[in-house]
């Protein structure tokens, strides 16, 4: 079986602007350079024959490329806790767009459909059962914001637990049109 989901990994520079932001909060696990992406759509465990069937769909979507940029801080809870920081992106329509496209071949591919709204974000930090206050983080990166980056194209990764949490490793790249 593989763990699978459908990122894209921001540029170098958008990635060493949201390294720095790593420190200050207590019991945070920040995230490194290989582990920031932005989900477009998470899959789970599926066999080797879905995920053949999984990877053509994919290649089959079309998109034209378009331009975002990061903006401002949040966080998400489980059960009242606070258990990840993450940076925004703006504008969202055109990646809850693709989100669409890319949720239509999982589907197509025999997955179940996408259970939670979509939230386009890169996550930062995570925290253990006890969670974090995050509220000073949060103010005080209200502001963030990055250049404009490129969105030409999505990977397909396989999420294998390591030492320091999750690793992903790209199993397929996808370009958009032009
Ligand atoms: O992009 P982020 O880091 O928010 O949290 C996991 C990560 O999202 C999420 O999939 C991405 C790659 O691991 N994820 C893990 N398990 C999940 C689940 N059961 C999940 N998303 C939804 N349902």
């Amino acid at each position: 079986m593989h763990r699978l989901f459908i990122a894209i990994r921001p540029p170098a520079a958008i990635r060493a602007r949201l390294l720095s932001l790593a420190g200050g909060v207590e019991g945070a696990r920040w995230q490194d350079d290989e582990q920031l992406h932005l989900t477009l759509r998470f899959i789970g465990e599926v066999d080797r024959h879905r995920a053949n069937d999984l990877a053509d769909l994919l290649g089959a979507i079309r998109f034209t490329p378009f331009d975002v940029r990061i903006e401002g801080v949040g966080s998400f809870d489980r059960r009242g806790v606070v258990d990840t920081l993450w940076a925004g992106v703006q504008p969202r329509e055109p990646l809850a767009q693709l989100h669409r496209k890319v949720d239509r071949a999982c589907v197509r591919a025999g997955l179940g459909p996408e259970g939670r709204a979509y939230l386009p974000h890169i996550t930062l930090a995570r925290f253990g059962r006890r969670g974090t206050m995050v509220d000073g983080f949060l103010a005080v990166h209200a502001g963030l914001s990055t250049p404009a980056f490129r969105i030409d194209g999505f990977t397909l990764f396989e999420s294998r637990l390591g030492h320091n949490g999750a690793r992903y490793q790209a199993v397929a790249d996808y370009h958009g049109d032009g």
